[in-house]
């Protein structure tokens, strides 16, 4: 039986489009469905780049403006690899011409970019979907499978953490590839945005909304070199934020992101504790989750490291047979199959951008709980 095709329009050739591009061509492979994604065209600004990351990736074509991508008869989804300054013009103009739009997080470099996203799209009735891709790592889907069960009781605590310590020297620029993320004006935030968000997301998904939030940031590099006019500027960005949180169901968080823990290098961990159970997981161990289940008998009671590769468990029976794991990259086919199934089931993948857009409230309620020293009240998406 021929397959409906879902012709792809990548913007942006960096990390993250590599990630995605793995992705769209591993998911057929892997997650069979009615839909084949075709890889039509890459577009960057430099036509050599972009020719390179499609000779790489497989790619039909390439552009190098960005609206002649989204204006092209033959393309069907929009996927936004770009740095966050791109995101809003792109999004809007993509869902005006009817793609589907899929988006790097955070969805804008602030709320006010975000709700013009999620009205353009809702406007347009386009599929759209935001890549918080940690939601897919296996052993997190059986955290929220868990969850999701009643398996914990009244949840009283959640803690996550996201490290890293790849910013530590004043010599980096700020500006210029994976370094845009230095730069506010076109980052928006640092951590709080980059790496708090993925924090947050799984944390809702898990955990349900937050209500209002107490938070710390700080800059310790306050000057560094600009990439675009070679002078020594200001740093905007947060390098390192921390909070608490209430969430609406009464539990109680902290959350810590920084650029500056010397020895961590992505070391996302999260934990929650429910009155009757507690589960825990580590990026550094991805394949595992830890879950403890205070209604197993006394003398064998403890902590389960539980390995998250059989074919009952999320995502994993289309992969190899138990015992043997997978990664950091399949999360991201993951996104991909659940887009498709999504459209083929007509109930939509999560997170959406009015998902993405819930994030971006709790981290604006961060930055600006950091600046008035106050408690802030979380804005609400829907
Ligand atoms: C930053 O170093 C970064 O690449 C983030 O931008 C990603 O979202 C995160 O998953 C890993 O770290």
């Amino acid at each position: 039986m021929s397959k409906k095709t879902l012709n792809l329009g990548m913007v942006g050739y960096g990390f993250m489009g590599r990630a995605h591009s793995n992705a769209f061509r591993k998911v057929g492979n892997f997650f069979p469905a009615e839909h084949q994604v075709v890889l039509k065209a890459a577009c960057a600004r430099d036509a050599g780049k972009a020719q390179a990351f499609a000779d790489t990736w497989g790619y039909e074509s390439i552009e190098t403006d960005w609206r002649k991508l989204v204006e092209r008869p033959d393309i069907d989804v929009i996927d936004i690899c770009s740095p966050n300054d791109t995101h809003r013009d792109i999004a809007i103009a993509a869902a005006a011409a009817g793609k589907m739009v899929l988006c790097e997080k955070p969805l804008g470099r602030n709320p006010a970019e975000s709700e013009e996203m999620v009205a353009a799209i809702e406007k347009a009735g386009v599929a759209n979907m935001v890549w918080y891709n940690y939601r897919r790592v296996p052993a997190v889907t059986l955290a929220k499978q868990l969850v999701d069960e009643g398996r914990f009781g009244k949840i009283f605590h959640y803690r996550a953490k996201f490290l890293q310590d790849w910013t530590i020297s004043a010599d980096l620029p700020q500006g210029g590839a994976g370094l845009w993320r230095l730069d506010v004006n076109v980052a928006g935030s640092g951590v709080t945005g980059d790496l708090l968000a993925h924090c947050i997301d799984t944390a809702m998904w898990l955990n349900g909304p937050m209500v209002e939030v107490s938070a710390v940031t700080e800059t310790f590099i306050k000057e560094r070199s600009h990439s675009l006019t070679g002078k020594v500027e200001k740093v905007g960005i947060d390098d390192a934020s921390l909070f608490l949180a209430r969430f609406a169901n009464g539990s109680l968080a902290t959350f810590e992101a920084t650029r500056y823990a010397r020895g961590h290098k992505a070391l996302y961990t999260l934990e929650l504790n429910g009155e009757k159970a507690s589960v825990a997981w580590d990026l550094h161990d991805l394949h595992r989750l830890q879950y403890f289940d205070h209604s197993d008998q006394g003398i064998v009671r403890g902590w389960r490291s539980i390995h998250v590769t059989d074919g009952d468990q999320p995502y994993m029976k289309n992969w190899w047979v138990p015992g043997l794991q997978i990664g950091y990259e399949h999360s991201f086919v993951h996104q991909v199959a659940d887009f498709i199934a999504g459209l083929e089931s007509g109930v939509p993948a999560a997170p959406t951008f009015r998902d993405g857009l819930a994030t971006d409230y709790v981290c604006d309620a961060v930055l600006k709980s950091a600046a008035s020293r106050q408690w802030e009240t979380v804005k609400q998406a829907s």
